[in-house]
């Protein structure tokens, strides 16, 4: 009986901890592909054994980063697909059912962009913050149809997702402009749209994204700039119809500030008189988003929770529980 987790899980675990898989839809991918993988790999005596194995390859892929729902909502899929009473059925079921996971997945966001499209008007200019691949279908599909779109980009401090949106449009040939985190009510002044994506959005409509859209949101609202979040349906958190709240990330004090910097603030004093907070996201309460498109069509906030009970209504806690 080999529970072991394999080491390209290890590998995927380690990648999405660090940031170097990021954004929750390529994190809910990353996680079914490896899970694909360990299915393939895990060379399981018994049925049992390989159950195991896919749990605890789950459970280490679940512990990298706790907030974007897409990963336990990937897991979850590819464990309840895992059938079959001999380790050869199991085997195949696991991996056909990651593979439509992500083949889903693929399909969903080019669904959603063309529903994002239709908000977009020939000339529009988007504000972005962070990096959402969701959002930027939206974007995508509206060049298709020939609209041209103009993109105010938000830097997004401490870790500048804003240069991967930044890179990405320009690929498309959309006019960018860069800004700092703190030009964004100034440039919101010749927005016609807050676009952004989400890492969870709540059975009350409220949603989790990169910490700074939640400020963005009100000053849009302040504005008359219309908010509008773009999600496919696996980030919804089913956790939250039944009371739970989203956890936010806290990370390193190091991605804000370096060993010379904290030296040089604190001097002679204490150092434990200084810290860092670096929470990675925050919550933007349904009132101040206008829409929030999916690959099921655009709903009001307030009204994601239908469309929550109808997907996920048995799907909570625990991705490796039955
Ligand atoms: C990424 C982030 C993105 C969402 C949506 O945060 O907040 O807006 O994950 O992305 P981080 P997508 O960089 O900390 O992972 O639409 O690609 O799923």
């Amino acid at each position: 009986a080999d529970a072991r987790v394999d080491p390209a899980v290890e590998e995927t675990a380690r990648a999405i901890a660090e940031m170097e898989i990021r954004g929750a839809a390529a994190i809910a991918d990353a996680a079914a592909e490896a899970l694909a993988t360990q299915a393939r790999q895990t060379d399981a005596g018994s049925p049992e054994a390989f159950r195991a194995a896919l749990r605890r390859a789950a459970r280490t892929l679940y512990e990298t980063r706790p907030t974007a729902v897409s990963l336990p909502n990937a897991l979850r899929y590819v464990l309840h697909g895992m059938e079959g009473t001999t380790v050869s059925d199991l085997r195949s079921s696991t991996i056909a059912h990651a593979e439509e996971f992500r083949t889903d997945l693929e399909q969903a966001q080019s669904r959603l962009g063309e529903v994002g499209a239709n908000r977009l008007r020939d000339g529009d200019v988007v504000l972005t913050h962070c990096h959402s691949t969701d959002a930027l279908a939206c974007v995508e599909a509206a060049l298709e149809e020939g609209k041209e779109i103009e993109a105010i980009v938000k830097e997004t401090r401490p870790r500048k997702q804003g240069h991967i949106t930044a890179r990405e449009l320009r690929e498309w040939g959309v006019p960018v402009s860069l800004v700092v985190d703190n030009a964004a009510r100034r440039s919101l002044e010749r927005a016609d749209h807050v676009l952004v994506g989400a890492d969870s959005i709540a059975a009350d409509g409220s949603v989790v994204n990169k910490i700074g859209t939640s400020g963005l949101a009100v000053m849009a609202r302040e504005r008359g700039v219309p908010v509008v979040v773009a999600a496919q349906t696996i980030k919804l958190h089913p956790d939250t119809m039944t009371g739970h709240t989203v956890e936010i990330e806290r990370r390193a004090e190091s991605e804000v500030l370096s060993d010379e910097e904290r030296a040089e603030i604190v001097g002679e004093s204490d150092p434990d008189g200084l810290t860092v907070e670096n929470p990675a996201f925050d919550v933007t309460p349904p009132r101040h988003v206008d829409a929030i498109v999916t690959e099921r069509g655009q709903f009001p906030p307030e009204s994601i929770v239908v469309l929550m009970r109808e997907l996920f209504g048995h799907s909570t806690g625990e991705p490796w529980r039955p």
